[in-house]
């Protein structure tokens, strides 16, 4: 590179642009003049690789010289979302590549643009897990994820005519360069069948084996100092032809294995609204957790021998109860293939495995029909009876009621017999914990109140935390420099030092410069609204955000009518000092959720109505984001005043896009739910808007009885908002598009919509106070950046290491 001192200032520059050119030649076959944007999109992650592949390899060695524990997270959700900019920049390399790209005449961002989202979640417990991985990585601790290879994730959803409509995202249409396919590391995935005595022991005999193989993705800590794994499996018949059955004239038949394991990696499910009861759901999860098992257990008896070491070396953390048939799947392992004893064998299994809870919502806990759990995996059954019984024994013995015991039993006796996953993961693992206070405190008290009773000191709290790298230092480059010119770096490595900036309250200047930062970034995004969803958004209103899946318990219902009943005073009262707002929703439905689909619906109505009324002169606007992914996660973000965080108490087991908003400076309007309720702690009261019933209040409603119907009559601007719904005022095309959906609050408004009406609506207006004195926005803007660091990924993570792992 000395030969050509002149040409750049910067030689890391140099150089990169020097392997992207090498890359696109020689790995992409194009030269400069035929390629195509995507050629040199696929040419710059070569070359960035290359970089991250030497800092992988380095990783591994080192963890193997120093025999350390690995910790594997397995999860069949990764919302990873796309990697070129993280990679990019927890490698330091943002500046060269951007000005390689440049001395080839190419823009960075256009070509950032062109990779696709790697969508394999659902919401927030995928994005929790890909937080995770790269606090992992950048903590230096050794680990590895788990998961499935879908070639279809996450649908892709479009809104037609206002109505969601769910199309395959084909994130893979271009190949993907960022994977590495590990044909040497495959194992077999056996299903149905016998289980056979052998001698003493007995052997399972499946009916029909799929093969699962490895691909692997690297995943780049901050600064680049660790890279870890991250494998999802991919399946294959054993025999991916049957050339028999081909060449006697069956070409279907012949490849039906090959189909049949293809089908298993094939999609994502949307099973957000409901248990997805499909038995295809539960060979997905027993594939990808054998494949996981198989592969740490090979791993450990390779470099440390002796099974029984497993719990020194492996902590197995299951997200959620998908793959809770790790607990029967060691348990197998160690007796039927160790030949161990069976307590010795739980108890080495107790030792490895720690579960993590994400939800109380009955209806989302995972059981299957037992009929269909014993024909899959008969011998995983017969383990299940067993630890049952040794529970349920140890149950008794300490005199539990009849009640308590059926509570805790890994079988539901009432009515069809099912197979509880969360009781399974409950007594296979040392550690049970939750993702927010709240949530971890009503675990104990509610659903597993009597495996908390059998098993003290299990369930613990572990609050979720997001990457500030992706979530303020990539998506917020500006307020990042700001910050920097602030209180210097430090926090780069430590977002705990934000709080620096507590000290920098009153320095107008500062609080300039951040609110300048927040104009631009709306700026941005309505220019990217614009181009969505052709609405022109005014930049100085008050950017009021909901974005998440769309769920009852989300309320976005609560939002939208307390919309209609704004839209309703300002065109009452025009002569009132209004504060612009644009309310932003996104979000999606999964594909069988009636009511979800219909609020989409109802937004998309209430949006064409207000956005087209002369009347309320740009005042309001509602935008409703079509396919809200990552992605646009991290351009919405950054320029929202207003963070919809409005669950009903007791339902949002955290949340984390609420910490995601705090730390870009937004304020929260919220429940006391999830984890708003730390935030509120940390934050402070007055740099918060609090409303409505607590988790407590919640309950005695329910239990007590509620009248929703007497409230709505009671209350004359939710009244009006819902009768106005109720008759088509936004659905004239169909006057009782909403009727059924505004009965279900009159009837029994499950999600306490009614109730917290009044509250939220006052709350909106005290919103509208505080934007009015732009110093105070500013001061609690600033105190809301300096008290979250504190909810970084990395913060959860060292305590995972230390409390569960012990890494
Ligand atoms: C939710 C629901 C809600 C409606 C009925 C059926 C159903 C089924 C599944 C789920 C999702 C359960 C697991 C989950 O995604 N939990 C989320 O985990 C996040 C990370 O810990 C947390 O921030 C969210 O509050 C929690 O909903």
């Amino acid at each position: 590179m000395s030969s050509r001192p002149n040409r750049s200032p910067n030689p890391g520059a140099e150089l990169l642009e020097a392997r992207i050119v090498d890359a696109l030649r020689h790995r992409v076959g194009k030269d400069e003049r035929s390629a195509k944007p995507h050629d040199w999109f696929t040419a710059a992650v070569q070359a960035l690789r290359d970089e991250v592949i030497d800092r992988w390899m380095d990783s591994t060695r080192r963890t193997h010289a120093a025999g350390a524990k690995r910790v594997y997270y397995l999860s069949l959700e990764f919302l990873i979302g796309r990697l070129l900019r993280d990679a990019m920049s927890n490698l330091g390399l943002g500046r060269e590549m951007e000005q390689a790209l440049r001395a080839q005449g190419l823009d960075l961002a256009a070509l950032e643009d062109l990779e696709p989202d790697a969508a394999l979640g659902n919401g927030g417990l995928g994005r929790l897990a890909a937080c995770f991985m790269e606090s992992l990585a950048s903590l230096d601790i050794p680990a590895h994820g788990y998961g499935i290879r879908y070639v279809n994730g996450m649908f892709r959803q479009r809104i037609d005519d206002g109505w969601q409509v769910e199309l395959p995202e084909t994130w893979l249409a271009h190949g993907n360069p960022w994977e590495f396919e590990r044909r040497e590391s495959c194992y077999r995935i056996g299903y149905g069948g016998d289980v056979v005595a052998n001698g003493d022991a007995v052997v399972w005999q499946p009916a029909e084996m799929v093969e699962a193989t490895a691909v692997d993705t690297p995943v780049v800590g901050w600064r680049g100092k660790r890279v870890n794994t991250l494998r999802l499996w991919t399946a294959n018949a054993l025999d991916p032809i049957r050339l028999d059955a081909f060449n006697a004239g069956d070409h279907l038949g012949a490849l039906a294995d090959q189909m049949r394991a293809d089908s298993l990696v094939r999609v994502l499910y949307p099973a957000d609204s409901s248990l997805a009861g499909q038995e295809l759901r539960l060979r997905q999860e027993y594939f990808f957790t054998s494949a996981s098992i198989q592969d740490i257990m090979r791993r450990h008896e390779q470099y440390h021998g002796d099974i029984r070491t497993l719990p020194d070396k492996a902590a197995i953390q299951l997200n959620d109860t998908h793959p809770a048939v790790a607990v029967a799947e060691i348990m197998r392992l160690l007796v039927d293939g160790h030949g161990l004893e069976f307590d010795e064998a739980l108890d080495i299994t107790r030792r490895t495995v720690g579960y993590t809870n994400h939800t109380l919502l009955p209806e989302a806990l995972e059981s299957w029909p037992l009929p269909l759990f014993e024909r899959m995996l008969p011998r995983h059954m017969q383990i299940i009876y067993a630890i049952n019984s040794r529970i349920l024994r140890d149950a008794r013995r300490q005199g539990m009621s009849d009640g308590e015991v059926a509570a805790i039993s890994l079988i539901d006796e009432g009515g069809e017999r099912r197979v509880r996953m969360a009781n399974l993961a409950f007594a296979g693992a040392h550690s049970v914990n939750g993702v927010a206070a709240l949530h971890t405190e009503l675990m104990k008290t509610t659903v597993f109140s009597s495996l908390h009773k059998l098993f003290p000191g299990k369930i613990n709290n572990k609050t979720n935390g997001v990457t500030p790298r992706r979530w303020l230092q990539q998506c917020n480059p500006a307020l990042t420099a700001t910050i920097r010119d602030a209180i210097g770096d430090g926090f780069l490595d430590d977002a705990e030092q934000l709080s620096a900036l507590n000290a920098l309250a009153g320095d107008a200047a500062l609080g300039e410069r951040i609110a300048e930062v927040k104009r631009a970034n709306k700026v941005a995004l309505a220019a990217h609204l614009k181009e969505l969803t052709g609405i022109r958004l005014n930049p100085d209103a008050l950017f009021d955000v909901q974005i998440k899946r769309i769920h009852e318990y989300k309320r976005q219902l609560l939002n939208l009518i307390e919309t209609v009943a704004l839209y309703d005073q300002i065109r009452s009262h025009p002569e009132r000092d209004w504060v612009p707002r644009v309310k932003i929703f996104g979000g999606k439905a999964a594909s069988s959720y009636h009511n979800a689909k219909l609020i989409i619906k109802l937004a998309g109505d209430i949006a064409k109505r207000i956005n087209n009324d002369p009347s309320v002169g740009g005042l309001l606007k509602v935008v409703f984001v079509p396919n809200y992914n990552v992605s646009l996660a991290e351009r919405i973000i950054p320029a929202a005043d207003l963070s919809e965080q409005i669950s009903t108490a007791g339902m949002e087991a955290s949340g984390t896009g609420n910490m995601k908003f705090a730390l870009n400076g937004a304020l929260t309007i919220g429940t006391l739910d999830g984890a708003n309720v730390e935030i509120k702690d940390r934050v402070g009261d007055e740099n918060i808007v609090i409303f409505g019933l607590t988790a407590d209040e919640v309950a005695e409603k329910r239990a007590n009885g509620y009248n929703p119907r007497a409230i709505i009559e009671g209350s004359r601007e939710l009244h009006q908002a819902v009768e106005a719904i109720s008759s088509g005022v936004f659905s004239s095309d169909d006057p009782h598009r909403y009727r059924s959906l505004m009965d279900g609050l009159y009837d029994h408004d499950w999600f306490m919509v009614a109730a917290d009406f009044d509250a939220y609506a006052a709350a909106q207006r005290a919103v509208d106070q505080r934007w009015n004195d732009p110093q105070g926005w500013r001061r609690a803007t600033l105190h809301n950046i300096a008290n979250v660091g504190w909810f970084s990924s990395d913060r959860t993570i060292a305590e995972y290491a230390k409390d569960i792992w012990k890494v």
